[in-house]
């Protein structure tokens, strides 16, 4: 039978990509929750550094003595609508709870291991059923994380030598077969829709092994994703490091895990809670990204959320009710690097404009949109419109919007201008000087110059270089300056993901509209931005440069030598020019 065309083109609306959910929602909910609760940071009376989930694996605890911890974990103060509820409140979308993580132990009712809640604790109730039930009523999507690789009570999983110091590729096979596949079947068969496995540390697994985990995973719910961390870039979307945020805008879906405070899993005594400004301002970066912010709570062993966590997800749920427009189901901002005090996010031909400062001369001032704008408003205030004059670029005088503001701002926090624009955003090419007079050359706006032979720089996936390991490579900008004068250089370089501690150096060279400077790589101050907080960028000062009339200029960066004693070669984020 002949196909009709209506029908084909039904076909196609039917065919909903897996991931669209994903791109939508922008915010999620972690929940690290399971037996290291118990002991939340102590052992045998002392405090364990690090992480609270890591407790058994820092204090090297035999897994027969740490499997005691399920005779005292009883939650009996779990609620699982409260837990879904403060998501929902804080314009969450999706919700994901470790279902397994290192420790082994499954948060749910296994047949496959009876180290389970059920099997194994007084308190005998499966709370992920009742999440997954809560999740659906509510309408957000429910997610397990899985701690695929390390699993520090079975023989062959990874993570745990001071049991098992001899296990081998087969034994971990095994695990893999007798553990991971039976109890994936159980999450994605016993618990209704999962809408992703957020599998972690892909530390043993091999490729062919991550591969047929997410296969594994796509047949049992085809439409359920798979996280990054399955190993070797096969999942369905990216995973950051911990806490690790872009420098720009990125290619591709990417998600950031983060904590609110220091740990994933409860801990006493770990009060780094970071203020709702800095998380505010770390969901609208990432969602100026084009990146999901999956932000942790770890509940204790009663099942209770920690104060500190619902108060700071309860006012950012405040936020959310009053301007989440502006990330919920939007899309990257238009422009490809970041602006001082200010992200962008768009839908179609509105143009969302997030203030973290509100400007003191009451101006918002952006150059380099080229589109005419129809209306400027605040969001929360959409009856009155704002006015604004709007001029076209001109050789190196870029073009330019001025939103005239009134003088008090408009949200405590984060203040959202709408701009209706005439056609969707089209932002002019190329690095531009910014109304502050602040250039910034990113690495990711540079060209790359690879050598003929051995290693190639390239950038990572937050937009640094890296295995930038020989004098013959390189990296060069063009860019304009519409401002003459005298501008300090300040080279950023960023602590890498595999480095525990920040690490310097390298000795550069930089040419820059003619005038050259060599540094010593080396910590003389720290980048203030929130993007830092766990990546450290410190800072070298180049000299100064002047600019006697607006153009196009030059600059290159070259290495004279670069420490071997930095795993992943020369990791620049950006240079900075700042008017003197
Ligand atoms: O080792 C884990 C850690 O405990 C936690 O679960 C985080 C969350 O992203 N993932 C691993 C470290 O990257």
């Amino acid at each position: 039978m002949k196909k009709s065309r209506s029908k084909s083109r039904k076909v196609e609306k039917a065919a909903i990509d897996p991931m669209s959910w994903w791109r939508e929602v922008r915010f999620g909910l972690f929940i690290h929750w399971g037996l290291y609760a118990v002991p939340a940071g102590r052992w045998k009376g002392k405090p364990v550094p690090g992480i609270g989930e890591w407790i058994m694996h820092r204090a090297k605890i035999p897994a027969a003595e740490y499997e005691k911890l399920a005779a005292d974990f009883n939650p009996t103060r779990f609620d699982a609508r409260t837990w879904v509820q403060l998501a929902v409140d804080a314009g969450m979308k999706y919700l994901v709870i470790t279902s397994k993580h290192h420790d082994g132990f499954a948060m749910y009712g296994s047949k496959a291991s009876p180290y389970n809640i059920v099997d194994a604790t007084p308190y005998a109730r499966d709370p992920l059923k009742e999440l997954a039930h809560e999740c659906q009523k509510a309408g957000i999507k429910m997610c397990f994380y899985y701690s695929q690789d390390q699993d520090w009570h079975h023989p062959g999983g990874s993570g745990n030598d001071w049991d098992y110091p001899n296990r081998t590729k087969e034994d971990f096979a095994r695990y893999l077969k007798t553990k991971v596949k039976p109890q994936l079947k159980e999450l994605l068969t016993e618990y209704g829709p999962i809408g992703l496995i957020w599998f972690d540390t892909p530390w043993w697994i091999t490729k062919t092994q991550s591969l047929d985990l997410k296969r594994y995973v796509h047949r049992l719910q085809p439409n359920c994703l798979v996280s990054g961390r399955v190993g070797h870039d096969v999942g369905d979307y990216g995973s950051f490091g911990d806490n690790q945020i872009p420098v720009g805008r990125i290619e591709g879906d990417w998600e950031t895990p983060a904590t609110l405070n220091d740990t994933w899993g409860y801990k006493t005594g770990d009060s780094s809670w970071k203020s709702v400004e800095e998380l505010l301002y770390l969901l609208v970066d990432l969602a100026s990204k084009g990146v999901n912010y999956l932000l942790n709570v770890g509940p204790t062993a009663e099942g209770i959320i920690p104060a500190p966590s619902v108060e700071r997800l309860q006012t950012i749920g405040t936020w959310m009710q009053r301007n989440g427009e502006a990330i919920t189901g939007t899309e990257a901002g238009p422009f490809p690097y970041e602006i001082e005090n200010c992200r962008f996010t768009q839908k179609g031909k509105r143009l969302y404009v997030m203030l973290m400062k509100w400007p003191r001369n009451r101006k918002l001032t952006l150059v380099g949109l080229k589109t005419n704008v129809r209306q400027a408003r605040i969001l929360t205030a959409p009856d009155k419109e704002l006015a604004f004059t709007q001029t076209s670029g001109d050789g190196p005088m870029p073009s330019r919007l001025e939103v005239k503001l009134p003088a008090k701002k408009a949200d405590p926090y984060v203040s959202v201008i709408v701009l209706d624009l005439a056609s969707p955003a089209e932002i002019e090419p190329g690095i531009l000087q910014q109304p502050s007079g602040r250039i910034e050359l990113n690495a990711f706006m540079g060209t790359l110059h690879p050598s003929k032979t051995g290693r190639q720089i390239r950038l990572n996936p937050i937009g640094a270089t890296e295995s930038w390991f020989t004098r013959s490579n390189s990296i060069s900008w063009s860019f304009t300056v519409s401002e003459p004068g005298t501008y300090r250089i300040e080279v950023g370089i960023v602590r890498g993901r595999r480095q525990p501690k920040w690490i310097g150096g390298h000795k550069l060279t930089l040419t820059i509209n003619g005038r050259k400077a060599t540094r010593r790589i080396r910590a003389q101050a720290w980048r203030d931005t929130p993007r830092a907080q766990y990546f450290p960028e410190a800072i070298t000062r180049f000299g100064t440069v002047t600019f006697e009339r607006p153009g196009v200029y030059k600059a290159k960066l070259t290495a004279d030598e670069i420490s071997p004693k930095n795993p992943e070669g020369v990791l620049l984020t950006s240079i900075e020019l700042l008017p003197e």
